[in-house]
């Protein structure tokens, strides 16, 4: 089937399964617990789920280690729980697309066992393993979780890649095979009626196989080796040739470290490698050198500038996300620009989706992002889950880091804040769960909860509600052209979204105090279509008001 691009209409809801809903009470998200919220989704006007990997696994990384690509994980139910989650998702119009782990498998898939114990298994070369030097690991590679990325096994006395966590080794995409079995997976779910995948990842499948040692020492040593690999063009063009252009699907990479270029190779629309990626430069704008470790202060200006790169270089060709919260990300209140205290904390979080949703792109909501969750309240590094974390621990106090600073980092880094498990009541587990959860409820549940928001007209929720009907009636937001009005500003974001006779105009204050504005757009007849307070003068905005107005030329 041909490619429709429904995705450029898409409003897609990320779920992270073990937090969402947990239906039969065992302290862990479901699939039957997600299909009892599908109203709730619907409600507030989303067409898609994301959904974080439901797979069999051995749950080292929360499911981003896969055991096996075509099955449920028990946890999670049962794959006719699967297809009826997915069926009453298409009854109500919702679309669903799988989150796929492509680059690594779990060190207990069947394929890894074989590979790791006999050095003539028909998998060995599914995997990337070489011979050390001398008594050393084959580079000096570092990976994600700030790991050396090289485990030594003696049973073949060699050395086996893992960019992440040593139970989650690398894939060997030069093998011709690895890639028909991603072929044959695709397949498997597309057939199922999945409509599409994000892409966990993906461009580390093609590593420089001379195997140099990186020059740079700071964090990811060896990553031009092994990010953007050779390959990489190549192997995502086949795949959406042999699988994804049969059916009418979408694919959304996630890319770390990828320039404009890079972008436009992997989305460009007559490439046929994904629709779009997740692209990382925007959420770093409060850390240094992109490692979220080394914190650095939000700046507005920064980051109109990073998000008006993208909006221009993928203006005529690619497709760009709109995101600024994820199941890896720390929540965005009291981030980005926005204030977590108890009296900006909503209407800051709705001017920052207002300031965002209306750029050129698919949009993303994490689960309750909406109800503006915030970070955990979680303490004790012992009680933090993310295994991430644990690893990075233990690299910094190699490495000497002050514990005053590790303990600060440590809890704006941690994945958990972005886990806790979303808050539907205030009752004890915060309607999640009937039990103690896998991971500690934030205590805000009392005043931060679906319930509460569903029933305030006014609460962030409903601001979403809006937000999203306004962008799926108003094409300009599909089409316009990017201007950004302000470049230089500190505290307002102004951008057109510039159509033919009619624009759209954003304007956004991003500081606590009132701001005077002066744009000659003002001047002309507009109509107020979004606003997060219920006046508006145009010559003064309100802390952190927004506004979206349509403009005659
Ligand atoms: O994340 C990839 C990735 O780059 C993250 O490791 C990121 O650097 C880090 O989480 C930022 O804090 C993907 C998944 O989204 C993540 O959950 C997995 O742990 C990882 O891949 C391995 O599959």
């Amino acid at each position: 089937m041909n490619n429709t691009r429904w995705y450029k209409d898409a409003i897609i809801y990320q779920i992270y399964p073990r937090s969402f809903k947990d239906s039969d009470n065992d302290g862990f998200g479901d699939i039957k617990g997600i299909i009892e919220k599908l109203d709730y989704l619907k409600n507030l006007g989303i067409n898609c789920v994301w959904l974080s990997p439901v797979y069999r696994s051995p749950n080292r990384d929360n499911g981003y280690d896969i055991s096996d690509y075509c099955a449920i994980q028990e946890m999670f139910g049962t794959m006719d729980d699967f297809k009826l989650m997915l069926s009453e998702m298409h009854k109500r119009g919702i679309r669903l697309i799988m989150d796929l782990v492509m680059n690594h498998t779990s060190d207990q898939h069947p394929w890894f066992q074989s590979a790791l114990n006999d050095i003539n298994s028909p998998y060995r070369d599914y995997y990337i393993f070489r011979k050390g030097k001398g008594k050393k690991a084959p580079t000096n590679w570092t990976g994600f979780f700030g790991q050396n990325s090289w485990e030594y096994t003696s049973k073949t006395d060699s050395y086996y890649l893992h960019l992440f966590t040593k139970e989650q080794p690398d894939l060997n995409w030069d093998n011709p095979k690895v890639r028909e079995e991603f072929v044959n997976i695709i397949k498997f779910w597309c057939d199922m009626g999945v409509d599409g995948f994000r892409c966990d990842v993906i461009n580390l499948i093609s590593k420089d196989q001379r195997f140099l040692d990186g020059k740079n020492k700071i964090f990811l040593v060896g990553k031009k080796y092994y990010i953007n690999g050779p390959h990489l063009h190549e192997y995502l063009h086949q795949i959406n040739k042999e699988a994804l252009s049969d059916y009418d699907s979408m694919t959304v990479g996630e890319t770390v470290f990828s320039s404009i270029d890079d972008i436009l190779k992997m989305t460009g629309e007559d490439r046929e490698e994904l629709s779009m990626v997740f692209n990382f430069d925007h959420t770093s704008v409060d850390n240094f050198f992109g490692v979220k470790w080394f914190m650095r202060r939000f700046s507005l200006r920064r980051w109109k500038k990073i998000l008006g790169h993208y909006q221009q270089g993928l203006q005529n060709n690619g497709w760009n996300s709109l995101f600024y919260e994820n199941h890896d990300q720390r929540r965005s209140v009291g981030r980005f620009g926005t204030d977590g205290s108890k009296q900006y904390r909503e209407i800051s979080a709705k001017m920052l989706a207002t300031s965002v949703y209306f750029l050129k792109g698919t949009p993303f909501i994490y689960e309750g992002q909406e109800l503006g969750m915030t970070n955990t309240d979680i303490t004790k590094l012992e009680d933090i889950q993310d295994v991430e974390t644990h690893d990075i621990y233990k690299t910094a106090k190699k490495l000497h880091m002050p514990k005053g600073y590790l303990k600060k980092t440590i809890a704006n880094g941690t994945r958990d804040n972005a886990r806790t498990p979303m808050q539907w009541d205030d009752s004890e587990y915060a309607g999640f769960s009937k039990v103690k959860p896998w991971l500690k409820v934030n205590d805000n549940k009392l005043y931060i909860n679906a319930q509460i928001a569903i029933s305030d007209p006014d609460s962030i929720y409903h601001y979403y509600q809006r937000l999203i009907k306004l962008r799926k009636s108003e094409p300009l937001v599909k089409d316009g052209i990017y201007i950004d009005l302000k470049k230089k500003d500190r505290h307002i974001y102004a951008y057109l979204r510039k159509g033919q006779g009619e624009s759209l105009l954003v304007i956004a204050n991003y500081s606590k105090k009132e701001v005077k504005v002066k744009l000659k757009e003002l001047s002309k007849p507009y109509k107020i279509l979004l606003n997060n307070y219920s006046n508006f003068n145009p010559l003064l905005f309100k802390p952190y008001q927004s506004v979206v107005l349509k403009i005659k030329e």
